[in-house]
């Protein structure tokens, strides 16, 4: 008989995996599936990964609620094409949560049951077609920012997935954008339109990166891990100083009267985020949580028939 694998190594086996990590991370390079990484380092790359694959995939719904309303049939191409990408990008993000040995159900249920988040601003109602093209600049404009270095990532499964997100992302701020400037090219109710939904959408766009440096309990770890690559707070700047120029090309005002350039540093300087804003919603009370988790549930509850059909007849191709 083969002489039984241990559970665990040695401890002083343990000590050169963990000397062969820090290593690793040290050097700048990936951590990959069959590395050996602490506990810690799993477990924080599923909760980010996993709250990452749920935040696209409930991201669908607020866009998704107009592709039957789309007020063309190249607005609805357009939209249909990029709801799908969204549903993809999920799809990456839950394959790389597998490989650190997630599993994609359980996952779906911790969300279901409030035991996982998934980003705050998907719980604000698309109310006008504007929302749409706002989304686009706005939303994905911030995950661009936050998700461009995100390709770094010490962890390879995570950080490959995020080179195809980002490409695609950046397609998704060009057509909201695109949208917004044939909007802000119509009629006086249509930019109006824009305005509004301008006004509504930044704060929440500027709670994207998280909360501030000095409240933030997994930035420290994480950074020192290679799995963040910058602050909440600098990305935050990064998004700031990379929209005032696009809202004036656009010509829309952003709805912070304290937003002024700083010739000193450089930057724009903004007014003071509503933060507890921010934790109501990302403790279940924004506008739309129990619409978003409502959907979400009888997605997986309508559809678990294909789950079960899908499985069974992977069983019998194996056997
Ligand atoms: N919303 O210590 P912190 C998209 C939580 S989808 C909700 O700073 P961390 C798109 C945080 O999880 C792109 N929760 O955490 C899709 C933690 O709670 P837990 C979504 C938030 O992880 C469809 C606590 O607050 N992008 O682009 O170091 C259509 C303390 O925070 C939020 C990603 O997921 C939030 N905004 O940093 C269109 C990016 N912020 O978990 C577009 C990947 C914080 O301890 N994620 N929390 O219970 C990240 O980069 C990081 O996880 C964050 C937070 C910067 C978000």
């Amino acid at each position: 008989m083969p002489a039984p694998v241990p559970d665990r190594p040695a401890t002083s086996d343990e000590a050169a995996l963990q000397a062969r990590f820090d290593a690793t991370i040290a050097a700048d390079h990936r951590i990959e599936p069959r590395d050996w990484m602490p506990e810690g380092y799993r477990k924080t790359l599923i909760r980010q990964i996993a709250q990452h694959a749920h935040s696209e995939i409930i991201g669908m719904q607020p866009e998704g609620d107009w592709l039957l309303a789309a007020p063309s049939l190249r607005r609805k191409a357009i939209l249909l094409a990029k709801v799908q990408d969204e549903a993809g990008h999920g799809m990456y993000l839950y394959s790389a949560a597998e490989t650190l040995g997630a599993d994609r159900a359980d996952l779906t249920d911790k969300l279901i049951e409030g035991r996982q988040k998934y980003s705050s601003i998907f719980n604000y109602p698309t109310l006008t077609y504007a929302d749409v093209g706002v989304i686009g600049w706005f939303v994905d404009g911030a995950a661009i920012c936050n998700q461009v270095p995100l390709c770094r990532s010490s962890y390879g499964p995570y950080a490959r997935a995020m080179i195809r997100v980002c490409k695609e992302e950046s397609f998704h701020q060009r057509q909201g954008y695109e949208l917004l400037m044939t909007m802000m090219r119509g009629t006086p109710e249509q930019r109006a339109m824009v305005q509004d939904a301008v006004d509504r959408w930044w704060w929440p766009s500027l709670m994207m990166f998280g909360p501030p440096d000095d409240d933030s309990p997994n930035s420290a770890q994480s950074m020192a891990w290679g799995i963040k690559r910058h602050s909440n707070d600098e990305l935050r700047q990064r998004y700031v100083d990379m929209s005032v120029p696009q809202a004036d090309v656009l010509g829309v005002t952003l709805p912070d009267p304290d937003l002024t350039y700083d010739p000193d540093s450089g930057h724009y300087r903004f007014g003071a985020i509503d933060w507890t804003e921010f934790k109501r919603v990302i403790s279940g009370n924004g506008p739309a949580n129990a619409e978003r988790i409502a959907r979400r549930r009888a997605a997986r509850d309508d559809n678990a028939w294909v789950t079960e059909a899908a499985t069974a007849y992977a069983a019998k191709h194996a056997s």
